[in-house]
Formats: structure tokens, C-alpha cells, sequence
């Protein structure tokens, strides 16, 4: 695949989150061979784009990491992205729908790192004792595909979907906490809509922080010290 086909999907997804605009998938004319090693490239330049505008990185995410995300999305692999600066928004702020093509949102757990951690071989252990503080999260997603409808090296391309976040309180790492046992509900003008727990990511959310990690060092990264990194979802979107 030549730079220039990475970089003109990496525009045209780019340009989609801009003008709030769908499109159809990637694969369905611009690459229809796109791989997924293809589409980390693809995100790759726009992360660069992102980066070339002046917004910063917050932190990597992961995102398809529970047993119903993946069977929902018909796909069998977490896949990861990048939370921006720009997509950062206070708790009880207020997001405008005018800003998103299709929102859904997600219960999250968020890693707020202590220390820098490198892989390969990283177990989820390491990456409690790395973490400073834990964060609750309401990840919006908002896919620039038509209906959400994509393959895996599509949603690869389009940073796995990322658009908003919002952070709530911060709640120092106390060793004994139990990160799978906790539980989200997710609440729609007062009408509560789904619920899990933090098992229902990859086991227990540092599991998916672990394999971010082992995954980010095939291409020599690490996480950083400060970054403050998304688990996945605990349970089926809304
Ligand atoms: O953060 C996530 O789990 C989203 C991954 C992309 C899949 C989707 O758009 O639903
Ligand atoms: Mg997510």
C-alpha cells in the first residue's frame, strides 16, 4: 500500500470527523484489500494529522474488548486508538449532538499512569503497580462509517471510532481495589439502559491495558508516565 493511498483515507476520514459527515466504509471502494496491519498505517497518518494540527495525544485507548462489543461488531479482535486533547470534555459538561453524525456511548474504566510501561511480555500485575489513579469514564463514540457499518480494518482506520470523552473523579490506586467486581449502569434521561462490570473486560480492565501495551511495542511505543488510557467497554453500547 503506498503512502499516498494511506494518507488520502487518513484526509478523508479526517475530514469526515470535521464536517460531521458519513461516509461509506474504506473498504467498500477507496481499499477494498485494506489489511489490518494497513489500516494501524492509515491510522497512523491521521494521528500525524491530528498531531500536525497541534492537538495532543491524552492517551492510547482500547476499544472492542468485551465479549459482547465483539460479537455485536461480528469481529474476534480488541483493536486499539488515541484519545485527543480536543475530544476531552469536564464531567456534567455538556456535549452538542450538532458535533457527532451518530453518538453511542460507553461505561469505561480509565488507567492514569504513574510510570512509563514497555512491552513486549507486560502482564496485567505491572500495570497495576504502574497506575497512579483510576478514572470513571463515558467514552462517546462516533463512527464516520454510514450506520456503524464496517470491518475490522475499517474501524482500525478510523481510530476505532473515537470522538468524546468524559472524565469523572479520579480515585488514587489502592492495591486491594477490585477492578472487575466493579459495576457501571448506563443511565438515559432516567431510564437505565444497560449495566456490567469491569469483568467484562478481557477478565479484568488491566488485562486490556496489558495487551495495549504488548500490542503498541510490535511498532516500538510504549505508554507513557501522565497519559491516562481508556480500558474498553463494559458493556453493550447505547
Ligand atoms: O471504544 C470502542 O470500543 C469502540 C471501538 C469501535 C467500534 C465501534 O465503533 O462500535
Ligand atoms: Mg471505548
Amino acid at each position: 500500500m503506498t503512502t499516498t493511498l494511506q494518507k488520502d483515507l487518513a484526509s478523508h476520514l479526517l475530514a469526515c470527523e470535521e464536517n460531521v459527515q458519513d461516509t461509506v466504509k474504506v473498504t467498500k471502494e477507496m481499499a477494498p484489500d485494506l489489511t489490518i496491519e494497513e489500516a494501524y498505517l492509515v491510522q497512523e497518518q491521521l494521528v500525524q494529522m491530528k498531531l500536525d494540527k497541534g492537538l495532543t495525544i491524552v492517551g492510547p485507548k482500547m476499544g472492542l474488548t468485551s465479549k459482547a462489543k465483539l460479537t455485536q461488531m461480528n469481529v474476534d479482535e480488541p483493536i486499539y486508538g488515541y484519545v485527543f486533547s480536543n475530544m476531552v470534555h469536564d464531567n456534567k459538561s455538556e456535549v452538542s449532538m450538532k458535533e457527532l453524525i451518530h453518538p453511542k456511548v460507553e461505561a469505561e474504566i480509565a488507567f492514569e499512569l504513574g510510570e512509563d510501561i514497555e512491552g513486549p511480555g507486560v502482564p496485567a500485575a505491572d500495570v497495576m503497580r504502574a497506575t497512579a489513579a483510576f478514572i470513571p469514564a463515558v467514552e462517546i463514540i462516533d463512527s464516520r462509517y454510514k450506520n456503524f457499518e464496517f470491518t475490522l480494518p475499517d474501524v482500525i482506520a478510523d481510530n476505532a471510532s473515537s470522538s468524546k470523552v468524559v472524565f469523572g473523579e479520579r480515585v488514587p490506586n489502592q492495591q486491594d481495589l477490585e477492578l472487575d467486581l466493579l459495576g457501571a449502569t448506563i443511565t438515559i434521561n432516567d431510564e437505565v439502559k444497560a449495566g456490567g462490570a469491569g469483568a467484562a473486560v478481557l477478565g479484568h480492565p488491566a488485562n486490556a491495558i496489558a495487551m495495549l501495551v504488548n500490542m503498541l511495542a510490535k511498532k516500538g511505543e510504549k505508554l507513557k508516565k501522565g497519559q491516562i488510557i481508556l480500558s474498553g467497554q463494559l458493556l453493550k453500547p447505547s
